[in-house]
């Protein structure tokens, strides 16, 4: 997240870090955000895991610090297998970059975790602020992650103007935009590498699922944010 803040106490009960363990060195590193929908499912973006084997992975809930010295105050499950969107396409602008994660077991919900409430219809929230939230970068195109949680209130903007400022991608009813056009750019609020796979949420206290970090040019510069829209997966998420 660049031009954001620390989340101190978390209200993104749902939310996970997906990591990988790095065989040379011994380590579990951050990956991408992702979002428990049930107690052994989560959703995070395709790209995050499209092409790769599972039994290296883990999710860690319950932390707003994936300092390793902090995770015994959260849950750790492996994962047991991913779900693709059969449509994928990450040569097509990231098109249904939609993916599940299983774990090998189910969660315990508790005060510090609990599921997303998805966006149940295709809402414009032009206009309204939404918040993005992960442990990626803070600074555009330098390796730059936290261990500390941090969000961003962004505004959300029309698939028309998202559009006019990609000119050479394509933007879709299934994507949608955030970006905060009285920023100067530089000091835009935004998503960035390490966020993707995480959360944007929308509506009456923030309280929606409405979008996946997807992709974007550089960070709180001058493109917006793009999302995978939640609300446009719904019989997709069901039916797996
Ligand atoms: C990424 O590389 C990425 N500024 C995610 C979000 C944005 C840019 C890049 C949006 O995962």
């Amino acid at each position: 997240i660049v031009n954001g803040e620390p989340v101190t106490t978390s209200p993104y009960t749902f939310l996970a870090s997906l990591q990988i363990f790095d065989a040379n060195s011994g380590e579990w590193h951050h990956h991408c955000g992702a979002e428990l929908i049930e107690p052994d499912k989560l959703l995070t973006a395709a790209h995050c895991v499209a092409g790769r084997d599972s039994w290296r992975w883990r999710v860690v809930l319950g932390v707003t610090s994936i300092h390793p010295s902090k995770l015994q105050n959260g849950q750790i499950e492996r994962v047991k297998s991913f779900i693709v969107h059969p449509d994928y396409d990450p040569l097509d602008f990231y098109n249904n970059d939609i993916a599940i994660v299983y774990l090998d077991r189910r969660v315990r919900y508790n005060k510090k975790i609990k599921p997303a409430k998805l966006a149940f219809k295709y809402s414009s929230y032009v206009g309204s602020k939404c918040v993005v939230t992960g442990w990626g970068d803070t600074e555009t195109k330098k390796a730059s992650g936290t261990y500390d949680l941090m969000h961003a209130h962004v505004t959300k903007i029309s698939n028309q103007v998202c559009q006019h400022l990609y000119p050479y991608a394509k933007i879709r009813r299934t994507n949608l935009c955030l970006f905060e056009e009285n920023e100067p750019a530089g000091s835009r609020p935004d998503a960035c590498q390490g966020d993707s796979g995480g959360p944007v949420m929308c509506g009456a206290n923030l309280q929606d699922l409405a979008g996946i970090t997807s992709w974007g040019v550089d960070c709180g510069a001058h493109h917006p944010g793009v999302y995978t829209r939640v609300s446009e997966f719904l019989d997709w998420i069901h039916t797996n």
